[in-house]
């Protein structure tokens, strides 16, 4: 049994710590947890909370639930009653699309985000899951894009990334014609790791999360921005080439160039060998 505590309070998620496991939950049952932009910068703030805590090596998100009349979410995707001519408007009045940082958040920090996706991930919230480094899906969990049907689309990740989950046919498939696919389907296409009994789908995320924290986290790390450099050109080659300073900086060679400019020396780097 996990002792999930309170990590932080907001207005439109919970967040959660226990056992080197962060868990954001998004918290709008009654509209299938769509987001308005202050949803999206409380999961900011977590995020990077999460980000920044050295004992977290794993992330779970996912949505609150099941609503009163029985249904569950992962996320419904913007929240089309603040939706205004130039984006989802916050509370100060102006226009937003900062589910677009939350999604870069997601996808580059070091630590793996698991998606528990119970009942409806569509639009928006579909794209969410998409960004998350694995996907757990209830039996109930049902996937989509609406966006040519409700005037919108998501020409990044959640196109470009989506294609490279499913391929070219199928996500062109899934954004043209805006279907609804169940969590077998999901599991078949390749848009999700596995498919449980909803009742067991934080525990099978827990198990996930868990089996990653006994791995090491820098090659965990690497291996995540090695996955994101495939895909993310320049952003992806920094992320990767971070990793790679940050294990040099570990090294006694890089800091032998350290320790001769504070000693003010000439820095002897040729007692290191030069590996084939
Ligand atoms: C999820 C659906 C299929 C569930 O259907 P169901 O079970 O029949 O429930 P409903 O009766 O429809 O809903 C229950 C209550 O929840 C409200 N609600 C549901 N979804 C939303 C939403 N997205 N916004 C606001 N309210 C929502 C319902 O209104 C209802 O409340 P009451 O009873 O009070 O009316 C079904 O609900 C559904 O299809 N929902 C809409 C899904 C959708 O189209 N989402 C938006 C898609 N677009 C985005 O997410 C784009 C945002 C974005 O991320 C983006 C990113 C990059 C670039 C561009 C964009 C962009 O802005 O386009």
């Amino acid at each position: 049994m996990t002792d999930w505590q309170l990590a932080a309070e907001f207005e439109d998620i919970l967040y959660h710590k226990a056992d080197g496991m962060a868990k954001i939950t998004i918290n709008r049952p009654q509209v299938r947890n769509a987001f308005r932009p202050k949803t999206i910068t409380e999961m900011i703030a977590a995020f990077a909370d999460a980000r920044e805590d050295v004992e977290i090596g794993v992330v779970l998100l996912t949505g609150a639930g099941p609503a009163p009349d029985g249904k569950y979410a992962f996320c419904a995707g913007g929240d089309q009653k603040v939706r205004g001519d130039g984006g989802y408007i916050s509370e100060s009045g102006v226009p937003r699309l900062n589910v677009l940082d939350l999604q870069r958040l997601i996808r580059t920090m070091p630590q793996p985000v698991i998606a528990l996706v119970a009942g409806y991930a569509i639009g928006g919230g579909h794209v969410l899951h998409v960004v998350c480094d694995l996907t757990i899906a209830a039996d109930n969990a049902i996937f989509g894009q609406t966006g040519p049907m409700v005037g919108s689309f998501d020409g990044g990740f959640g196109a470009s990334y989506l294609a490279r989950l499913v391929g070219q046919k199928k996500a062109r498939e899934i954004w043209y014609l805006c279907r609804q696919y169940d969590a077998q389907e999901a599991l078949e296409m390749g848009l999700v790791n596995k498919v449980v009994p909803v009742e067991q789908l934080e525990a099978e995320g827990i198990q996930w999360a868990q089996e990653i924290l006994d791995k090491s986290p820098l090659a965990i790390r690497c291996l995540k921005s090695a996955f994101n450099a495939d895909c993310d050109g320049q952003a992806g080659i920094q992320e990767l080439a971070g990793n790679a300073t940050l294990l040099f900086y570990m090294t006694q060679e890089a800091q032998e160039g350290k320790q001769a400019f504070l000693e003010k020396r000439k820095p002897n780097f040729r007692q290191y060998p030069k590996l084939p």
